[in-house]
């Protein structure tokens, strides 16, 4: 029987409920991932959430029906569940009745039912609605969505409270320069680069908050690891004695994401073969000044009276971080106070220096964070000495007029921990839609 109607809609089962239903009747629905048409069988493998289920047509009306859909529409199968070992999950439907639910009308650009994907990353992108949906590159959304589950959960058990904060914002939050300017009903505004003063805001609030979401960077930089929107899990918590109490937390947040990953992930991670790092009960850590020393011992170079670490001493001390400590992860702490936001608390006694850190993973900066100056003559101190108005700094500056604690905390690039999960040589890879210097669509 064959109909292009969708007007049944009986109890749906799921590709990998089959293997418990031999002998049952079922429905599946889902995309045509592969039809395969011999002589006197035509095989329709359908892949839904859940996996592949294989249909097997023997009826002739049915096999000259199903013969012209192209693969990716949208199928509906109900037949009997029947065992058989070479079937995926050992368990096949025979005798379908198949529906059309939407007839794909283009080809996809590449063949999304081999185990490789033969596609370049452009391609990938361009075609990312469809692409996306071969498994392989479907695996890094399941990791990262794991990945927040687990930042989220991490941070729920610490006593945190989600935030929602906007993404338009009357001033720059990081550095003037690396901003998108909008025109907000004809007064001038920008994409928010950070929700950093709304966090800190709101440290004064609740204390402790976090907040999943997009922020927006107008950087120039055409690069595997940076993109114009991604998104930020940020932290921030209220009575630190330092820094030094943001790393604690953070600890605990990148374990709980570790854990998370390998428990709601863990068929992504079979397929992208990833490797889970350990997270030491105690991440080593180096100060920036000691860590140029290092450099400038091993390496032929001198980075000592550099103001930041330069992307090949962050692979450097990466390895170093492993060989010495056995450690994935690094802290960097200590960066000099002119490469970093007005915002950040100098280190005391050394107040070139900042109580800031970097967190690098696997060769790559994937956090930032640090303390937080908190009273209200220390900002207009620190506005003024690097030449800046308060006054497009009111609403933030506002919180500090009434008291705040003792704050910190830190931002961790989503994308970036997937990439470097994954092992992906590009963050696009890890990153939905990307939007950067060139890319706008889709
Ligand atoms: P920062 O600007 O260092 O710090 O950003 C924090 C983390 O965000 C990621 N990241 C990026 N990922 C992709 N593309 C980019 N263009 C990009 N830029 C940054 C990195 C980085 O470590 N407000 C501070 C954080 C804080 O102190 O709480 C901030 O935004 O993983």
């Amino acid at each position: 029987m064959i109909s292009t109607s969708a007007t049944v809609h009986p109890a749906r089962s799921l590709a990998a409920d089959l293997p418990r239903r031999i002998g049952e009747r079922v429905t599946v629905q889902g995309w045509l991932h592969r039809r395969r048409t011999l002589k006197s069988v035509v095989f329709l493998v359908l892949r839904d959430r859940s996996g592949l289920a294989q249909a097997v047509v023997t009826d002739p009306e049915v096999m000259s029906a199903v013969g012209g859909h192209p693969e990716e529409s949208v199928l509906q199968v109900t037949g009997t569940v029947t065992a058989n070992p070479q079937a995926p999950g050992g368990a096949e439907i025979t005798a379908p009745a198949v529906t059309v639910l939407s007839e794909a009308v283009a080809a996809p650009p590449f063949d999304l039912y081999r185990p490789a994907v033969p596609a370049t990353l452009p391609t990938i992108l361009d075609h990312a609605p469809v692409a996306l949906r071969h498994p392989l590159l479907r695996a890094p959304h399941a990791i990262s969505a794991a990945s927040v589950a687990g930042f989220r959960t991490a941070l729920d058990a610490l006593g945190f409270t989600e935030i929602h904060t906007p993404k338009v914002v009357a001033s720059a939050t990081e550095s003037g320069a690396d901003v998108f300017a909008i025109d907000w009903f004809g007064t001038p505004a920008y994409l928010a680069q950070s929700p950093q003063f709304f966090k800190q805001a709101m440290a004064g609030v609740f204390e402790r908050v976090y907040e999943v979401g997009p922020v927006f960077r107008a950087e120039p930089h055409d690069t595997a690891r940076h993109l114009a929107q991604y998104t930020s899990l940020d932290a921030e918590l209220g009575f630190v004695s330092d820094h030094r109490d943001v790393m604690a937390v953070l600890r605990e947040v990148l374990a709980g994401m570790t854990a998370a990953v390998a428990a709601q992930a863990g068929e992504a991670c079979a397929l992208l073969d990833v490797a889970l790092p350990d997270v030491p009960r105690r991440i080593p850590e180096i100060h920036f000044a000691e860590a140029q020393e290092l450099l400038a011992e091993h390496t032929g170079e001198d980075p000592r009276g550099e103001p930041d670490l330069a992307p090949a001493h962050e692979r450097w001390l990466s390895e170093w971080a492993l060989r010495e400590h056995g450690s994935e992860f690094l802290f960097v702490t200590g960066y000099p106070m002119v490469k970093r936001p007005f915002y950040t608390h100098p280190e005391p006694g050394r107040p070139e220096h900042s109580n800031s850190f970097d967190l690098l993973f696997r060769g790559l900066e994937l956090v930032t964070g640090g303390q937080r100056l908190h009273r209200h003559e220390d900002y207009l101190a620190a506005l003024a000495a690097r030449g800046e108005s308060p006054e497009p700094y009111a609403g933030y500056l506002a919180a500090f007029r009434h008291g705040m604690p003792p704050h910190g905390g830190f931002a961790l690039g989503l994308e970036r921990w997937t990439t470097r999960l994954t092992g992906a040589d590009n963050i696009r890879r890890a990153t939905l839609f990307p939007r950067d210097l060139h890319r706008l669509t889709p």
